[in-house]
Order: structure tokens, then sequence, then C-alpha cells
């Protein structure tokens, strides 16, 4: 058996070794993590084991539908007293992507962390990670199989949204013919793929609309047109009455512009707080960029969060670009 197997058998033990859990997804919580938390609730319910799944912040109410979501405990308005001597980690990189969550810790506590970004450094007391995995959800998939759980379809139904928002609903190039094969065991356990796709891929808010307007006065296109870069400001979300979760994605709109090489997004959730958000097409390293600024991802999908003003930031960064390309922004 190879280290990888023996991982995963080790993680289905930590799972029926202790008897109650912490459960932890990572900062601003995407479809991912959500469902690799929730998966793991489930596969503990079936080992007769009990759970708290938390995060530092909201969850985005989008992935309500998924079973056991209104188990998800938001810190940043809800305490917790209890002290947990386990612990799992899903789908982040490194101790610091499971935000304000440590003082949950008792202090001998024991991690499982489960992960696939390259940039993880094996923080956990078991360590279950496989960077070539499109997402946590195919090795939580793994970590089933391993354990000899059954694949419920409220199992399956968790499994399948973290694959199909981690490879862009099967268009990226992490789209492995194991992805789709493990894909097509979960519609056999029940999945309705039309309704996850709908809610995660589909459904948009009057809200992201009204802001995508703004943003795309902003558009802005540097460095020989390989860069494309939005702003939303706090006005442009305090006008438009939108959230953060409302603006998310508005990347996408600046990487898909033919020619173009790197989208980028500045947002900014609260006056000298911006999220910069990156998306590469095709040579470019974005995680390298956003590891650069305090962040972190993968090549083709990357972000990080600056403290500052909004315009002098948006310089650093398309500095840090020009580096990168080889190429001044307004050349
Ligand atoms: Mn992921």
């Amino acid at each position: 058996m190879n280290n990888y197997q023996e991982a995963l058998t080790e993680a289905a033990r930590f799972m029926k070794a202790h008897d109650r859990f912490l459960i932890v997804s990572h900062v601003n919580p995407d479809g991912d993590t959500t469902s690799s938390a929730l998966a793991t609730a489930l596969l503990l319910e079936q080992a007769g084991k009990s759970y708290v799944i938390v995060n530092e912040g909201e969850t985005p109410s989008k992935f309500g539908f998924l079973p056991r979501f209104e188990r998800i405990l938001n810190l940043s308005a809800d305490s917790l007293e209890e002290r947990f001597d386990a612990v799992i980690a899903v789908d982040a990189a490194d101790a610091r992507r499971m935000g304000e969550v440590r003082h949950l810790f008792a202090p001998n506590a024991r991690i499982l962390n489960i992960d696939h970004h390259p940039t993880n450094d094996f923080f956990g007391t078991v360590n279950v990670i496989r960077t070539d995995a499109a997402a946590t959800a195919e090795i939580m998939f793994e970590v089933m199989e391993a354990g000899g759980f059954a694949c419920t379809p409220e199992l399956a139904t968790c499994l399948y949204t973290g694959l199909l928002t981690d490879t862009g609903g099967f268009r990226y190039s992490n789209t492995t013919s194991h992805v789709m094969e493990i894909a097509a065991k979960l519609l056999r356990c029940g999945v309705k793929p039309g309704e996850i796709a709908e809610r995660c891929l589909e459904e948009i808010t009057l809200k992201h609309v009204q802001v995508l307007r703004r943003a795309l006065q902003s558009l802005k296109l540097t460095h020989r047109n390989q860069v494309a870069s939005l702003k939303i400001s706090h006005a442009d979300l305090c006008e438009t009455g939108a959230t953060s979760e409302d603006a998310s994605g508005l990347v996408n709109y600046g990487r898909n512009i033919e020619g173009v090489e790197v989208g980028i997004s500045f947002c900014e959730p609260e006056p000298g707080v911006v999220k910069v958000s990156f998306r590469a097409r095709a040579h470019v390293d974005v995680a390298q960029i956003a590891k650069s600024f305090g962040g972190g991802g993968h090549a083709k999908a990357a972000g990080c969060t600056l403290k500052g003003e909004l315009a002098a930031i948006e310089e650093q960064v398309l500095a840090k670009l020009s580096e990168v390309l080889g190429v001044g922004v307004h050349e």
C-alpha cells in the first residue's frame, strides 16, 4: 500500500477512534470546503459519532440546499464554549486558512487535515493531501471508500457539489477521467445533477447583477491587454445593498475576454480592506502571485486580502503583474 492509501485508511480510523469532533471549513467558504465539511458530518453520523461544524464567518446561503447545512455554526455570530480533542479541517491549505478557530481546540487536540492545495503545509496530526485531486470532495470520496462507509444520496449530493464547484462545472483542466468516474458513481447513488447545477452555477442574485453593472464600468485592460481588472468599492456594495457574496465570481468576466491572460477583481467589503481575486487562463501561476501578498490558492484561481486604500492596492498588484509578465502596466 502506498502512503496515500495509508493516509486514507488513517483518516477513516481517525473518524472511528474519537467520539466527538469539531469540523472546520476554510475562511470565505466555497462549495468544496462546505460540501466536504458536510460530507464529513454525514460520515461521522454513519459511525455513530457527534460533531459541531464551524466556520469563522458566514457560509453562503446558496449552499443552503446541502444536507446538514443548518448545522454550520457561524463563529462571528455565535460563540462556543466547548473545547475539542478531535478536529477535522477540510480544504484548508494551512492552519491560518481555518480562521479564528484555534480557541476551540483542546491543548493536545489531534487534527485530521484533508486537502488538495499544493500550498498545504501538513499542519495536521494526520494529513491526507493529494494535490492532483480536483477537489477536497474527491479525497472525501476516497476516505468514504477506504472506511467502508455507505454512499447515501445525501452524502453523494455533498461530494458531487464539491466536485462540480471546484471544477467550474466540470470545465477546468482539473476535470480528470477520475473526477468523471467518481461523478458517475455519485449519480448512481441518487444525485440530481440538474438541481445542483441550477443552485451552484446558474442562479444569481439580483444584487449580483446590480453590482456587476458597476464593476463592468470599472473594467480596465492593461499589460498589452493581457490583464483585465475590475473594482467593486465599498460604496458600490453599500449603494446596491450587495454583500461580498453577491460580488463573487465577477473576476471571471475579465478573465474570459479573448486574449486576456489574468483576470483580477478588487473588492472592498469594508473600508480599508480589499479582497483580491485572480484567475489565470494558461501560463501564469496566480497562486504564486497571491502568495507573495500573503494569500494562496491554485495555479489558475487564487486570492489574497490586503489592508489599505483601494487605488493603492490596485497599483501595487498591477505592478506585481508587470514583474511576472515582463510587460509594463500601460505598455
Ligand atoms: Mn477545494
